[in-house]
């Protein structure tokens, strides 16, 4: 799979996401056929130190045995220790340049709310991007304005090529939205963390959504 193909169904998650154990979490969205996983361990309870590290390693093999990328948030020193296959960063987070020289080929996801951000991310090296928030969401609570799948058609009529994701409060009823848009697939969070039995069913409607909008 190329990137383009593994931002299908990109499956976003931390500890603080789910209900049940995160290695449980992840196994049922592996076997729902997630293409893509990102470890985002977030929040004043969120892991740190040996606990995160162990979490994260045990996460990663379950994606090497699945042939899923496996992507850290935020942290490039614990992307690269545990030779992750990339980092996603925000707006706020280091600069793509100075990620890329610390993590050289690997793959560098950049969040983009605008257009704007989207050209600067796409000039400075980013893989892919991630747009958004497309839709409301409770998961973020630092989250910006609801920019919806708008934002993607005209990222897209600005002639950026990028592989890109839209996420925030996508769910199997709004997929299509944001297919139709211009977007490569989706990137969810509770979509899957709070019902990882149903990632089957929400693979199969992004499928469909591609297809459909080929
Ligand atoms: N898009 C994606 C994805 N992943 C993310 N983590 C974000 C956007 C948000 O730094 P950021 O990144 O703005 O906030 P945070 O560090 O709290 O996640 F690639 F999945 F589309
Ligand atoms: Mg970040």
């Amino acid at each position: 799979m190329n990137l383009k193909e593994s931002l299908q169904l990109y499956f976003v998650m931390g500890s603080q996401n789910c209900n049940e154990h995160p290695a449980l979490v992840l196994e049922k969205a592996l076997a729902g056929g997630i293409t893509m996983f990102q470890f985002r361990e977030k929040g004043s309870h969120g892991l740190k130190g040996k606990p995160l590290v162990k979490m994260a390693l045990e996460l990663q093999q379950l994606c090497q045995k699945h042939n899923v990328p496996f992507i850290i948030n935020d942290d490039v020193e614990l992307a690269l220790s545990l030779n992750a296959d990339g980092v996603h960063i925000g707006q706020e987070d280091e600069s793509v340049e100075v990620v890329r020289k610390k993590i050289g080929d690997k793959i560098i996801g950049v969040s983009a709310h605008n257009v704007k951000e989207a050209q600067l991310a796409s000039e400075s090296g980013a893989d892919y991007l991630g747009v958004g928030p497309m839709f409301h969401t409770t998961t973020k609570n630092d989250c910006r304005i609801v920019q919806g799948p708008n934002v993607i058609e005209s990222i897209r009529a600005m002639g950026i090529r990028l592989p890109l994701v839209g996420i925030g409060g996508i769910h199997a009823g709004n997929v299509n939205k944001v297919i139709e848009a211009g977007s490569d697939g989706v990137a969810v969070i509770s979509a899957i963390s709070k019902q990882p039995e149903q990632s089957h069913s929400l693979f199969q409607v992004v499928q469909d959504s591609l297809i459909k909008s080929f």
